[in-house]
């Protein structure tokens, strides 16, 4: 019987000392070790022997199964040490390659138009003002002095989510609605947002652009104060060299109104002229129904597209560029912060 156990342990130990990869280990340590392995087994022949001999072959069995479990241990350390090794060598790092593309966002031209007239008119005192895209008639036309029949209405029309609830054709609503909290008390503000038109998509009109309405009520506001405003916003985007000419025109909240054009410089030399925006004095009406007195208050405001502004400072031949995300169009604006 020893001879068998120690037989047993020398054929298991030199097992071990060949085995090269973990799974062939454990297969020894199965065959070896588990409840019907070989050393197992050994044990289970202690109830054929008589009493006496059992201690001493119980001890002897033991000895064998932990010299075999220290055969398995050791060896298990030295292929798991191999292996990791192996690991490391396959998986070195190669630092000279190049690093993966992150690639960064950036303001879309719009906002940055808008930013800058922000920074601009706020450097000047003026605060800014928000107001709902999803608008009350009476804010967007009857507070600006177009009532329910009012034949220029149809100069903006718009998409009706019921009679009194449309899309705002401009952001000249949030006039009114910041007369109103101000309560007759004088305003210096501009206002940035999106409108909606019922207009049809061309190089330069979309049914969805963006404006910035200004609008200041004081005591001695005249004209004058208007064209100043004007010059300043627009050789700001543009540069000193730039003019503005203002031709008469018509809007039912102001009185005398004006739309405004830009000088530029047209490839024969000589000089053209774009619209950018409508202006005017605060017509009287307008006035009385935000609560001011138009015998002691007036006003100036004016209602510039973004779209338009951006067109002519980037050179940019069709407004639909804005609004399709391609970035092969909105990657030209990356760090270009100031315009
Ligand atoms: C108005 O919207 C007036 N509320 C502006 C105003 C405010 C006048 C305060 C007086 C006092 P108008 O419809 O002209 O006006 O639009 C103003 C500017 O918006 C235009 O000069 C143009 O730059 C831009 N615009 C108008 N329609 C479109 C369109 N479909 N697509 C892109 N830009 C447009």
């Amino acid at each position: 019987m020893n001879d068998t156990l120690s037989l047993l342990k020398q054929e298991a130990l030199l097992k071990i000392k060949d085995i090269n990869t973990l799974s062939d280990l454990e297969n020894v340590r199965l065959e070896y070790l588990s409840k019907k392995g070989h050393i197992s087994l050994m044990m289970s022949k202690l109830r054929d022997l008589p009493n006496e001999e059992r201690p001493a072959f119980g001890a002897m069995v033991n000895t064998v199964k932990q010299d075999v479990e220290k055969a398995l241990y050791d060896k298990k350390q030295i292929l798991e040490e191999k292996a990791l090794l192996e690991t490391l060598q396959n998986e070195h790092i190669d630092v000279t390659l190049p690093g993966y593309k992150l690639y960064q966002g950036s303001t879309h031209p719009l906002n940055q138009v808008i930013e800058d007239i922000e920074d601009l008119f706020m450097g000047m005192g003026y605060t800014v003002e928000e107001g709902p895209e999803l608008e009350n008639d009476l804010y967007n036309f009857e507070m600006m002095n177009l009532d329910k029949d009012h034949p220029a209405r149809d100069m903006q029309d718009t998409f009706y989510v019921d009679e009194n609830t449309l899309l705002r054709t401009h952001t000249s609503p949030v006039q009114a609605r910041t007369m109103l909290k101000m309560k007759g008390e004088p305003l210096k503000i501009i206002c940035p947002g999106k409108v909606y038109r019922r207009d049809d998509d061309d190089p330069t009109h979309s049914h969805q652009f963006t404006q910035i309405e200004g609008l200041v009520i004081d005591k001695d506001i005249s004209f004058a104060h208007l064209k100043d405003a004007l010059l300043t916003m627009v050789q700001h985007l543009f540069g000193s060299e730039r003019n503005i000419r203002l031709r008469p025109s018509y809007f039912p909240f102001t009185e005398p109104s004006v739309e405004v054009d830009v000088s530029y410089i047209k490839k024969d030399g000589s000089v053209g002229y774009i619209e950018i925006l409508g202006a005017g004095l605060v017509h009287p009406n307008v006035l009385k129904m935000g609560g001011y007195d138009p015998n002691i208050y007036k006003g100036f405001a004016f209602g510039v597209g973004v779209e338009r502004i951006a067109i002519l400072k980037y050179n940019i031949d069709d407004i639909r560029h804005f609004y399709v995300n391609d970035l092969r169009f909105l990657n030209q604006f990356k760090g270009v912060k100031k315009i």
